[in-house]
């Protein structure tokens, strides 16, 4: 069996998510998601998620190629959760590139190209504008 391990935030949950989820779930037959903490967000960021971490993780968790769910608490813990959910892939978006190579220790690291034109970001703002 492989088993998968993704990250993000999946706030104001999109059909970039989708694709990226689905994708992930190509490559294997079980997928983790490790979704952001609120405190990591604004750590991140210096705002916090529209949707709160429990609701975004409810969000991930209901989706059938999502197996498992947990949150991510920090940046610097990809290698313990790695191991911690003995993962053979590890899955990022191509914003990533590059930035996860050293893991390629523990598993493969396949970044997928995102999906254009939409972003969580532009969401806000296009609710913003109106
Ligand atoms: N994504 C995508 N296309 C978009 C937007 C997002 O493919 N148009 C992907 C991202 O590349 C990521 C996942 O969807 O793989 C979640 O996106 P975000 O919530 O924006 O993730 P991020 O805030 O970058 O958190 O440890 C890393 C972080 O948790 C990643």
């Amino acid at each position: 069996m492989t088993r998968v391990l993704t990250f993000g935030t999946f706030d104001l949950f999109h059909i970039g998510h989708v694709n990226m989820l689905l994708r992930a779930a190509e490559l294997g037959d079980h997928v983790t998601v490790g979704v952001s903490s609120d405190a990591l967000n604004f750590s991140k960021k210096g705002r916090y998620p529209v949707y709160r971490e429990e609701h975004r993780m409810a969000i991930v968790a209901s989706l059938a190629c999502v197996h498992e769910v947990f949150v991510e608490e920090s940046l610097e813990l990809k290698g313990d959760y790695i191991r911690e959910h003995r993962a053979d892939v590890l899955v990022m978006g191509d914003d990533w590139a590059g930035k996860f190579d050293h893991y390629r220790e523990l598993c493969d690291v396949v970044y997928l190209p995102r999906t254009a034109e939409v972003s969580t970001t532009d969401i806000i703002q296009s609710i913003r504008d109106d």
